[in-house]
């Protein structure tokens, strides 16, 4: 395959031991054999083996190029001391001849020895055009490349340990699955079509409307992990709230380990939110403490009252925090109101102090105000701050909530990426309709013109069937170097 040759720095620019420059492309032997000299002056990269790794160092001549074998060089001429690997096409990241230069870290000498490199003939790469390369070249599929850039900003072990599987093929393998299926309905419908002498439809569509079925609950399945997927990949959405002096801001210390919110004593102490991203054995929270909810006269802090409510409304977990020392009053019911319908914890605070308020009156309070179904929402926690009761409740309320109480997705595919649910939305739809048709006895042609389109959605997953303008949004997202 022809291409030009690229070259990007591939570790990150900041002080390192190790600083490595990726080439990859046609040229790319040629253009190390102009820069490249081992010790003992051996420097043909072409007769070296595939998979090689070799020491030496990189030289330049002031006033032009090394590209005279044997030419000596002087201790000026020398850029850096490096390892330089060797990968040949087609057993390479990118199916390309690809070298990379191990050079010394530090933002300094990556970029001269970049520099160096695409003085001599290469080209510097875009973002993530290696990966674009691996897939244009047939080397892996659109969900594997995705996975790449997964693994790189993975937030936490499982969302790492998920975008690996990916990148092992676990969405590829089901997907593919499902085409495979489809299409051969398509195809049977087609010869069926073309030839009712040979091939018979007698009784065929009780066959397909059980294969209906089994795509139908594959691809629900596949969606329904989408929600998990979303909160595994970016952490979940919390905000804490109540009213003013509950203990939200303790609490909010307690979950990061540190004084991070100033705690007082005096109502209306925290005015603007304040975010903190928590890992909690492994589960990402993006917490934001917010002002207490109160009716108040004070322009600043009304207006972080209102940002608190903004905050609440978009989020995918609410910690309503409840002094238990004090009365219910009526600014529990406007906090009661604003998180009607939202997953929320409510934690009872303050229950080293007498109690005030009981479990029971804040579920009755609650159901005096919401329809019946949305209390099930709820969890509800007896919790002190000050003497650290109720946190590993907390985090097992959590697993239960989100997780189903066990974070494990050892066996099964789950989707992260909102590109695949949309394509995925599709293809359920298209099925829906085959069923629909079935159902309404219409002509097989009907059938197979919504398989071929779930076909078609599923195929963008995969990359087969997607445009040149969404390949390069996708890897313009990638970073420098992969
Ligand atoms: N006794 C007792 N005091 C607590 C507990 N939790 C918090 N406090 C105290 O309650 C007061 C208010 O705590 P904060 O965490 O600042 O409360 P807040 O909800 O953030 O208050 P605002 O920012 O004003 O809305 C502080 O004096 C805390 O030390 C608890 O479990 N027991
Ligand atoms: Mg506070």
């Amino acid at each position: 395959m022809k291409s030009d040759t690229i070259a990007a720095v591939a570790t990150g620019m900041t002080d390192s031991g190790i600083g490595i420059v990726r080439i990859s492309g046609n040229d790319s032997i040629n253009i190390v054999d102009k820069i490249y000299r081992s010790k003992s002056g051996k420097y043909h990269f072409h007769d070296f083996k595939s998979h090689t790794i070799h020491y030496g160092y990189i030289v330049e001549k002031k006033e032009g190029k090394c590209t005279e074998e044997n030419m000596p060089f002087d201790e000026s001429d020398i850029v850096d001391e490096v390892m330089v690997s060797l990968m040949k096409a087609p057993n390479s990241y990118t199916a390309e001849d690809t070298v990379e230069i191990n050079c010394h870290g530090g933002v300094l000498m990556v970029n001269k020895i970049l520099e160096t490199v695409i003085r001599n003939g290469a080209r510097l790469a875009e973002p993530g055009e290696f990966t674009k390369r691996a897939f244009l070249n047939g080397r892996i599929d659109l969900s594997r490349a995705e996975a790449v850039m997964d693994i790189i900003h993975s937030k936490n072990k499982f969302a790492l340990k998920n975008s690996v599987r990916q990148l092992r093929g676990s969405v590829f393998d089901e997907i593919r699955k499902l085409r495979n299926e489809i299409i051969y309905e398509i195809a049977f419908i087609e010869s069926a079509l073309d030839d009712p002498e040979h091939i018979s439809l007698e009784g065929y569509g009780d066959k397909l409307s059980k294969k209906t079925d089994d795509i139908l609950y594959h691809l629900k399945k596949m969606l329904d992990s989408a929600d998990n997927g979303k909160i595994l990949k970016e952490g979940i959405h919390t905000v804490i709230v109540g009213k003013p002096n509950a203990g939200k801001s303790s609490f909010l210390n307690l979950l990061v380990g540190e004084e991070k919110a100033i705690v007082t004593d005096i109502a209306g102490t925290t005015r603007d939110a304040l975010e903190e991203s928590i890992n909690l054995n492994g589960i990402c929270l993006n917490v934001i403490d917010t002002a207490g909810i109160r009716f108040t006269e004070d322009v600043v802090e009304k207006i972080g009252v209102e940002r608190a409510k903004k905050y609440a409304c978009e989020a995918d977990l609410v910690v309503y925090v409840i002094d238990a020392s004090i009365p219910l009053d009526e600014n529990d019911d406007e906090i009661i109101d604003m998180i009607a319908g939202k997953k929320t914890i409510v934690l009872l605070n303050k229950t080293d102090l007498d109690a005030f308020v009981t479990e029971d009156m804040v579920w009755e309070k609650m159901s005096g105000r919401w329809e019946k179904d949305l209390v099930s929402h709820i969890h509800m926690i007896k919790a002190s701050m000050k003497e650290n009761i109720g946190m590993n409740i907390f985090e097992d309320t959590i697993k239960d909530m989100f997780f189903q109480g066990e974070i494990s997705f050892d066996n099964e595919v789950v989707i992260t990426n909102m590109r695949h649910k949309e394509a995925l939305m599709d293809a359920y739809e298209s099925m829906l309709q085959v069923k629909k048709s079935l159902e309404n006895h219409m002509p097989e042609d009907f059938y197979s013109i919504d398989l071929m389109s779930s076909y078609a959605s599923l195929g963008k997953i995969i990359g087969e069937e997607v445009e040149e303008d969404l390949v390069n949004e996708i890897f313009s997202k990638f970073c420098m170097g992969k």
